[in-house]
């Protein structure tokens, strides 16, 4: 097997830990996990399903905020490491292309990407419906709001860190108005970032046990010489409820909605106190990564349980090689998902 490179600028203060030995997973915990509390600030009780990004030598993230009385925003937080952050008490303050307030009515499972020199956050929302929103920013002082860019019902949007084939490329998994049951990762493209089409559809839940309920995007793809490495959550019913873990494929570079690789196994599914115990118990809900393109170290983070945010490593060698070992296609997967 060839050698499986990242392709992006080196990150040489990610957050990192060595695989601990004895390790028989792919990706390792954070051991001070969680890494952020219950309560961190007077309004939230809980920050958990949110994303990071590299930013002036320090780090900036979007954090999903539950506030005391039920209702989810982002609010915006900043680190030097990327393991101890400090939050802005008040929410994002969103504004319409004028500079007029435009608050969303909630909002939920941000994700943060940086295309060419902007900064894209993006979310669930209520547009009549569950929807996805978006904003941009380049300094992380002004939010600007974009037109939505799907119909309800959507969720769990995310967009690649470059265009492709020269259009902005975004995946979603589209959904009822509910706790869904169902859903498929599906692939959009844009000129501008306000007219999407040449929709495709990218996999489907499987009958993989893990995932055999629902899928749905996870972290920004990371490029890589193999393909864009996505991880994804995986959603199965037990008969105590939904368990949340995380998948990982490859996708086409130039045709991402072909997928190359998917693992068959999870890559990480919950098993410690933080991602069992919480407000919904047995998740984990990937948002976002970090990555060196030197030493292809990965810091991945997700939510856990609805009530905490944890980070997990593995390595773009590890990793892969796992996926490799694992791989199972459906020809639906190979298939430009094109009908
Ligand atoms: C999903 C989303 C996530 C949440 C998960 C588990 O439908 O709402 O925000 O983490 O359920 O409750």
């Amino acid at each position: 097997m060839s050698e499986i490179k990242i392709i992006s600028p080196p990150l040489p203060n990610i957050p990192w830990q060595d695989k601990p030995v004895g390790c028989t997973s792919p990706m390792w915990r954070h051991t001070d996990n969680p890494i952020i509390q219950r309560n961190p600030l007077p309004d939230v009780a809980r920050i958990f399903n949110s994303a990071v990004i590299p930013y002036n030598n320090g780090f900036v993230g979007v954090f999903r905020g539950e506030q005391r009385d039920g209702v989810p925003h982002v609010y915006f937080g900043t680190s030097s490491n990327a393991l101890n952050w400090s939050f802005h008490e008040e929410k994002i303050k969103f504004t319409d292309e004028k500079g007029e307030p435009f608050q969303p009515i909630y909002a939920y499972d941000p994700r943060l990407i940086k295309v060419e020199d902007t900064y894209y956050i993006i979310w669930c929302q209520d547009m009549y419906g569950a929807a996805i929103g978006m904003a941009k920013t380049n300094d992380f002082r002004t939010f600007t709001r974009l037109e939505n860019p799907f119909l309800p019902y959507n969720r769990n949007a995310v967009l690649f860190p470059r265009k492709i084939n020269g259009n902005f490329v975004m995946l979603s998994r589209p959904c009822d108005n509910g706790h869904t049951a169902f859903g498929d990762i599906f692939i959009s493209e844009s000129p501008d970032m306000i007219y999407w089409g040449r929709h495709r559809h990218v996999m489907s839940k499987s009958d993989n046990w893990w995932e055999r309920l629902k899928i749905g995007g996870g972290a920004a793809p990371i490029e890589t010489n193999k393909g864009w490495l996505m991880f994804y959550h995986g959603v199965v019913q037990t008969c105590s409820g939904y368990v949340y873990s995380v998948g990982a494929a490859i996708l086409d570079l130039d045709e991402p909605s072909k997928v190359l690789h998917r693992c068959s196994r999870y890559v990480l599914t919950p098993e410690e106190w933080y991602e069992e115990r919480g407000f919904v118990p047995n998740v984990c809900f990937p948002c976002a990564t970090l990555h060196d393109s030197e030493t292809g170290r990965i810091a991945l983070y997700y939510g856990c349980a609805d009530s905490y945010v944890g980070v997990a490593y593995t390595t773009v060698d590890e990793i892969y090689s796992y996926i490799i070992k694992y791989d199972s296609l459906s020809e639906d997967d190979k298939s430009l998902g094109k009908r």
